[in-house]
């Protein structure tokens, strides 16, 4: 981003041309960030509650009456119940290499506090992703641009990562041809040449009929299997267990189509896959994530450039920010994400949670079973404090606020989503109000409890200077602000970049994820709808909004989309004010019919605030705390709902 000021204001953000990636351009969610960084909702100095937990009544506080508060507060709680009552609660808030990871940990783990297992993105397809490769560089984004086929599997870049669109149409104008896995017709799907729309769940069978249809009709790659592989007869076996019928039976994909997928998919060279997160939110989401990643070995893909998948391109970068930052090794107990309301539950068996500290984070907009969470927030004898920039839904139960810097405020570094560039932040406006970053209020809780060692970092350009001390990327950020690895420019995977396995090889059916998955790896579970709940929610990205950041800015409720056939035999028409609810909770917000969605599913968007519904729950309120095959990720997607009229709205 290139960010122009003047007299300390933002007059305009732009995209960098420093990466080739971002190429000039940026989402207008971005764009008109300066509208968040002094909008009415921004936190501009500590407050501690005055009135009921959740009411969001505060009043303003110095930040040493606050910080002094909380220091106090960590040591009762640790003299009390241990240093295992206190939770750190955080997540994707600022994706920085110098305001996450870091100082943070740091604190938390020197306390010896409960430890969070970071689950609610991306785990099982970590699990899966790991298991096999260990690690592979993804094709660069930007070389898609050559491949013939373009595979875009559960993933909706129109709105989650718009640098990729112009380069899918670049290539589609250069004769490429496209497929899109995905139950909505997405902008892309819209524009592909096949579009298979399965059912929520269900791209285990789908991945494994494909690889099933390959190996019986001889088009494998054999010598490919055998050299740099291992596990492909076991995985040969459970594809083949999977007719084209059979998948078909399942996901709603006609089975013409998953043959048509694979004929084109052994047919046409280079072939890239991106693979997406979409279809890793539900109970076999690890394995779902395993069988699209195997498609490319068992095809003979790789080492061609453009040939093979991208899901990250983060394994370049070996900056361990825990190690720079001399965080040690916690032997504190673990509490996952997912489980989180369960965790804060007076019910729950395990030993109390007494003191939460929310900080990168708004679990009550984003994690599952929002009605438990929010039940756990509202314990008059949970002491929590949320650091963030913006009155959240989660700050409003705070007893102690504190107001957090943007990037637009603070020093950072940032790999890029997607890209193989990582970029220096550097403050381009002084911190509006009394707002502080990360690092500032971690280094100082860790002085105030005694916790700071003599030879610690202690300012963000300390942590950068021992993150980069083994690296050649120092001297570039000096350069250009903007560090590009060696092979970033364009691995080609399987010349340039093998996996990270020891043996360098792909591990189709590695043992650990066959122990790990309750159905074993590649085990299909079936579907959680019910005939009381039969409709499948699903609940994807906006382009407006970053999960639950910039949620402020969304004044109308959201609508809930739905099938016109599915709103038809429930009596219902666009514009209806509906009631959507399951065993975890309800939601009551307008209707919307759409032709986007194949019948059976529904869509309500991620990361919506309590105000863009007319009971103050949002999707996440019908979202289970159940867990994914692999990774113990979160299954957002294995939410089944029933949808009714609303009765009468509820009186606000
Ligand atoms: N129903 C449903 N729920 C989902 C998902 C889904 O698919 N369906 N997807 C999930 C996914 S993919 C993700 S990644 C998670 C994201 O979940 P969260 O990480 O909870 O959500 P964000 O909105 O990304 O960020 C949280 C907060 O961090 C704050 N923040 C930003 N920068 C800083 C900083 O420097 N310091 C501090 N102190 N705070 C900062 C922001 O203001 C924001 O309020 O949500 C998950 N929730
Ligand atoms: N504008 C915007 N950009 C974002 C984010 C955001 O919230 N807003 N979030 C960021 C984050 S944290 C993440 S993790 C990424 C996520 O970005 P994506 O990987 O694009 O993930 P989602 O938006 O969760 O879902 C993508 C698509 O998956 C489809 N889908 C849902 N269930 C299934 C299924 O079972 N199978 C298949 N094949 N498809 C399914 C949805 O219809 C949706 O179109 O985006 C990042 N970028
Ligand atoms: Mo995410």
């Amino acid at each position: 981003m290139e960010v122009e000021v003047e007299n300390d204001r933002v007059i305009s953000i732009a995209g960098t041309r420093l990466n080739p990636l971002t190429a000039g351009f940026i989402c207008s969610k971005v764009r008109s960030f300066g509208d968040r960084l002094r909008g009415k909702e921004r936190l501009l100095r500590p407050a501690i509650r005055t009135g009921k937990k959740g009411s969001g009544e505060f009043r303003d506080a110095s930040w040493e009456e606050a910080l002094s508060r909380i220091a106090d507060e960590f040591v009762r709680v640790r003299k009390s119940s241990g240093a295992e009552a206190i939770l750190p609660l955080s997540y994707g808030g600022s994706n920085g290499k110098l305001t996450e990871g870091g100082f943070d940990r740091r604190f938390f783990q020197r306390l010896g506090a409960s430890q969070l297992a970071r689950t609610v993105c991306a785990a099982p397809t970590r699990a899966a992703y790991t298991g096999l490769y260990s690690g592979l560089p993804g094709i660069a984004l930007v070389d898609y641009e050559l491949a013939k086929l373009i595979v875009v599997w559960g993933t909706n870049p129109s709105a989650t990562g718009i640098h990729f669109v112009p380069i899918v149409q670049r290539a589609q104008a250069k004769g490429a041809k496209l497929v899109v896995v995905d139950p909505r017709k997405t902008p892309l799907a819209k524009r592909a040449d096949l579009h298979l729309a399965p059912r929520p769940g269900t791209d285990l069978p789908l991945a494994l009929a494909a690889i099933g249809w390959i190996f019986e009709q001889d088009r494998a790659d054999r010598e490919f299997l055998a050299t740099h592989t291992t596990g492909a007869k076991e995985l040969e076996e459970k594809a083949r267990a999977w007719s084209l019928e059979a998948a078909a039976a399942v996901s709603g994909v006609p089975a013409e189509d998953i043959e048509a997928f694979a004929r084109m998919y052994t047919e046409t060279r280079p072939a890239a896959l991106r693979c997406g997160y979409g279809f890793e939110r539900n109970r076999n989401g690890g394995s779902a994530a395993a069988a699209v990643m195997a498609l490319p070995a068992v095809a003979g893909h790789f080492g061609v450039p453009s040939g093979g998948f991208t899901l990250s391109t983060s394994s370049l970068w070996n900056l361990d920010v825990e190690r720079a930052a001399d965080a040690p090794e916690s032997q504190a107990r673990t509490i996952n994400q997912n489980l989180v309301g369960q965790a804060l539950s007076p019910e729950s068996p395990a030993a109390p949670i007494n003191l939460a500290f929310v900080y990168d984070h708004n679990p009550i907009a984003t994690l599952p079973n929002q009605e438990l969470v929010r039940a756990g927030f509202a314990r008059e004898d949970l002491f929590t404090v949320v650091f963030d920039q913006v009155m959240t839904d989660t700050a409003l139960f705070a007893d102690v606020l504190l107001p957090a810097t943007t990037f637009l405020e603070h020093e950072d570094l940032r790999p890029g989503y997607g890209s193989y560039a990582l970029l220096r932040v550097s403050p381009a406006v002084s911190p509006v109000g009394e707002s502080r970053s990360n690092a500032e209020v971690f280094c100082e809780l860790s002085r105030r409890l005694d916790l700071e060692q003599e030879t610690d970092a202690r300012t963000p350009s300390e942590l950068e200077a021992r993150l980069l001390a083994e690296t050649d990327f120092g001297a570039q950020l000096d350069s250009t602000g903007v560090a590009i690895p060696k092979l970033g420019d364009h691995p080609v995977q399987f010349v340039d970049a093998f996996p990270q396995t020891p043996d360098q090889k792909i591990h189709l059916h590695p043992a650990a994820l066959d122990a790990e998955a309750p159905a074993g790896l590649y085990g299909y579970r079936e579907d959680p709808g019910t005939a009381e709940f039969p409709l499948a929610l699903i609940s994807p990205s906006l382009p407006g909004t970053i999960t639950s950041t910039f949620g402020e800015l969304i004044k109308d409720p959201v609508p809930l989309e739905m099938h016109a056939d599915d709103a038809a035999t429930r009596g219902l028409s666009d514009g209806d004010t509906v009631r959507v609810w399951n065993g975890f909770g309800e939601v009551i917000c307008p209707l919307k019919t759409s032709a986007e969605l194949v019948s059976g599913t529904v869509s309500l968007p991620k990361g919506m605030w309590s105000h863009s519904s007319h009971n103050g729950n949002t999707s996440n309120a019908l979202s289970p705390d159940t867990l994914s095959d692999l990774g113990r990720g979160a299954c957002f997607n294995d939410a089944r709902v029933q949808v009714e009229r609303a009765g009468d709205l509820p009186v606000s």
